[in-house]
């Protein structure tokens, strides 16, 4: 039996929150075209016949331009050391080996882990770039004097490599029994997801830097039983952005934006809590929130 920890690295964007939505089979973080999603690092656990294998979702590597992204940054690091193998996922329709990537490979280097490159979206490109892929990030992982214990070629999207992949994982895992139940996914709460859920449509509906630049607290979450005996939450959030300028875009004329936002993300929070939900969003300008410690407690508490 083996068990352990792996921490999914990478660019903003490459898919490492749609791995491991994908490997555990339940939507632990949320996915969307735009870079700098993830904020802080969810737990996605992975429990098979010979092995659990515990992923780290981590927030896109880049050079942090504000408080909140030093805290995502220093989350990456957490990860990186504290896990028994970091995979490092590279979006193969970007391969570029730039400045960003040679510095990620050169911190996970540090790090003295065992490393695996994933090069997903290979839906997206042609065969023969994967080699050249292949050949320029070995290259460069012994220039800075490491190596790839494995290099897996995957598709998120159409479900390519992964069976072989979570077997390479596997293989380098240390011998150990179930650290978590074996019928846990998660270590984010039910609150933590509704927020998530909440921001993830945020983004999807809101242009530009006003997506970027949001917050949401869940004020009150309060479960009860209908007398018809349907288990609802009752949902109370606000959505904190940054600029006074940004509101009234949020809520939108009428009202319509905020409506739309609320309408997805109560039928996104019933379908993954899997319960009946009522949603009430409030916006509110806290200025600069990102670059204030004051406001930036409840990213904080989820650095570890
Ligand atoms: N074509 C293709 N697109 C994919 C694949 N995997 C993920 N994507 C898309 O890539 C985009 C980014 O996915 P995420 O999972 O949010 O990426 P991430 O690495 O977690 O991004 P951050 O949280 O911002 O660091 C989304 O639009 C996904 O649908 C894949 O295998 N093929
Ligand atoms: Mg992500």
């Amino acid at each position: 039996m083996k068990s352990g920890f792996v921490a999914v690295v990478g660019k903003p964007n490459a898919g490492k929150s749609s791995l491991v939505n994908k490997l555990i089979g339940f939507d632990v973080s949320i996915i969307t075209p735009k870079p700098q999603t993830t904020r802080f690092n969810i737990k996605g656990i992975l429990t098979r016949k010979t092995s659990q294998i515990i992923f780290i979702d981590t927030p896109g590597v880049h050079i942090p331009r504000h408080k909140l992204g030093n805290y995502m940054m220093k989350g990456v690091k957490l990860a990186t050391d504290s896990v028994d193998v970091i995979l490092y996922l590279v979006d193969g329709a970007k391969p570029v080996l730039d400045e960003a990537n040679k510095n990620i490979i050169e911190d996970i280097v540090k790090s003295k882990k065992k490393i695996i490159l994933a090069i997903n979206k290979v839906d997206d490109i042609k065969k023969e770039n994967i080699l050249r892929i292949i050949e320029e990030y070995d290259k460069y992982i012994e220039s800075v004097g490491g190596h790839f214990k494995e290099i897996v070629p995957i598709s998120v999207k159409k479900s390519d490599g992964l069976e072989i992949l979570l077997d390479c994982i596997e293989n380098n895992l240390p011998q150990g029994e179930y650290i978590y139940d074996p019928e846990d996914v998660t270590d984010i709460s039910e609150r933590d997801i509704a927020a998530e859920i909440i921001r993830s449509k945020s983004l999807k509906f809101l242009d530009e830097e006003i997506p970027h630049g949001i917050n949401v607290v869940i004020e009150r979450m309060k479960d009860r039983t209908t007398e018809a005996g349907n288990f609802v939450y009752d949902i109370e959030a606000t959505i904190i952005c940054k600029k006074d300028s940004h509101k009234p875009i949020i809520i939108g004329k009428d009202g319509q934006m905020l409506k739309r936002i609320t309408n997805d993300a109560r039928r996104d929070i019933e379908k993954t809590l899997d319960c009946r939900v009522n949603l009430k969003i409030w916006v509110k300008v806290r200025q600069d929130w990102d670059n204030n410690e004051a406001y930036l407690s409840n990213i904080k508490d989820k650095i570890r």
